[in-house]
């Protein structure tokens, strides 16, 4: 073995490194065993998975322990100990109500988005577990590549501490988005289908929203003109795949009007516009904003759902209160491995509002798309075999010959096609989540350094609600 350090490359262990062939000409052999290439300093995920037995020994409640250790080595579960796991905590959530009623002091939890290594980052700057309150406000799972591990997790952490641990409903918690992004993919290749289908059942029973010591009320997305009262809440269906219009849409997907800060006070602005970047749902001014707080005695809405550079976004203080009418919080950093945004959570005690902010940290890379280093790099080889082809089909042809030519220039198509393929692999490292789901990405996109509103900008499209099953080609 190779000690930790010792890097250097290629080292041989063959006595003697040229060998003579039939014909009498020397060869040097480079040998460079199989056995010194493992990098000591990457350990092996754990090769077996874990059983019911081990995660639930004799307890009815899943060992938070043996769990992070386990996920945080890369280990996976078995199929029917991830399924137990997501069932009894679905018993819980499922009894809850649309709107949850949280006393103080509590922490505010916004976007995860499947960045699992950040998330134990944020339970740090949270608080324990064991004795922490803890709302989190939905979007657990895609974009990032560690969504099993945060929604098993979690859910283990709401069977452990049902009475203090909340999960609300986010709009990525449903088929429509977790087919178009990466959850789905991301289910079949660690634990399969039917793990993905008790996911969704598991999501359709989330309750929607909370309302912190009847002041704060928290929502993934923000209000919706269908609800004036926060008692409208508690007629909501909520049970299934949320529709792309009416209260439930607009509770998981509005988002607050560009001119918030700025807006004017007087009756002609409007409440509700539609939400172009969103393509469904609205964007709520400040005004309807404060109506709704002032109708409902509340002091201010806590939302997430949109990415934020410094992780939280304090909006216009209330007239009277002199408190902020709105907070956005966001809690994935680092969003898509692009943006380069700080994660923040919240803390209310009943009286202040506190902010931390953190980092993001390193976690194990994985390729786009679940990709094996095979099947990734196959346009990198497909690209020099076909430019080896066209060369020797040159260097064979007659210049003269029209069928020498087109034949030449059926290759040179291919060898086109492939090019394509080999830059949109490239670039697709450097735009990390946000390259575009469909189609293929921008060549002058190859080489260029994001910052969070290049990001932003390039994300746009990512953001809007995908096309429904019925409009869908895939
Ligand atoms: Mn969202």
């Amino acid at each position: 073995m190779m000690k930790k350090g010792q890097g250097q490359l290629p080292t041989s262990t063959t006595k003697n490194n040229m060998s003579t062939s039939r014909n009498g000409v020397k060869n040097k052999r480079i040998s460079y065993p199989v056995h010194q290439r493992i990098i000591s300093s990457t350990p092996f995920p754990p090769s077996h998975r874990l059983s019911i037995k081990e995660i639930f020994g004799n307890s009815d409640k899943p060992s938070l322990p043996v769990l992070l250790q386990h996920l945080e080595a890369e280990g996976r579960l078995e199929l029917d100990a991830a399924l137990t796991i997501i069932i009894r905590g679905r018993e819980l959530t499922a009894r809850e109500p649309n709107l949850l009623n949280i006393p103080t002091p509590v922490t505010i939890v916004g976007d995860l988005h499947g960045q699992f290594y950040d998330m134990l980052k944020m339970f740090e700057k949270g608080g324990d577990i064991a004795t922490t309150r803890y709302l989190f406000l939905g979007d657990y799972v895609d974009r990032g590549q560690f969504s099993v591990e945060v929604v098993l997790y979690l859910w283990a952490i709401k069977i452990n501490y049902p009475d203090t641990f909340y999960l609300l409903r986010g709009n990525h918690e449903c088929r429509n988005l977790t087919v178009y992004f990466t959850f789905k993919d991301e289910c079949l290749l660690k634990l399969g289908e039917l793990f993905y289908e008790e996911c969704m059942t598991t999501f359709d029973q989330l309750p929607i929203a909370g309302l912190i010591n009847g002041q704060l009320f928290c929502v993934h997305g923000c209000i919706s003109p269908e609800v004036r009262s926060i008692s409208d809440i508690r007629d909501i269906d909520r049970i299934g795949e949320p529709a792309t219009k009416g209260a439930l849409c607009d509770l998981l997907w509005a988002d607050p009007s560009d001119s918030y800060d700025n807006e004017e006070n007087g009756n002609r602005i409007e409440m509700y516009s539609h939400n172009v970047p969103r393509g469904c749902s609205f964007t709520v001014s400040y005004r309807a904003i404060c109506k709704f707080l002032d109708e409902n005695d509340l002091l201010c809405v806590i939302r997430a759902h949109q990415v934020q550079s410094a992780g939280c976004k304090m909006y216009k203080k209330h007239g009277k209160t002199l408190f902020p009418t709105l907070v956005t919080i966001f809690s994935a950093p680092n969003y898509c491995e692009a943006y380069k945004n700080r994660g923040a959570i919240l803390r209310y005690d009943g009286n202040v509002m506190h902010v931390y902010q953190y980092k993001w940290v390193k976690h194990p890379y994985v390729l786009p798309n679940f990709l094996d280093a095979f099947r990734w790099s196959l346009p990198f080889v497909l690209e020099k075999v076909t430019d080896m082809l066209l060369a020797i089909i040159r260097y064979c042809s007659d210049d003269n010959d029209p069928k020498s030519n087109r034949r030449q220039h059926v290759i040179e198509k291919i060898m086109n096609y492939y090019s394509t393929l080999k830059n949109d692999a490239e670039t697709s490292l450097v735009l990390g989540g946000i390259r575009p789901r469909q189609g293929s990405i921008d060549s002058r996109m190859v080489g260029t350094v994001l910052d969070f509103q290049l990001a932003r900008q390039l994300d746009l499209a990512n953001e809007s609600l995908p096309p429904t099953q019925s409009t869908k080609k895939r």
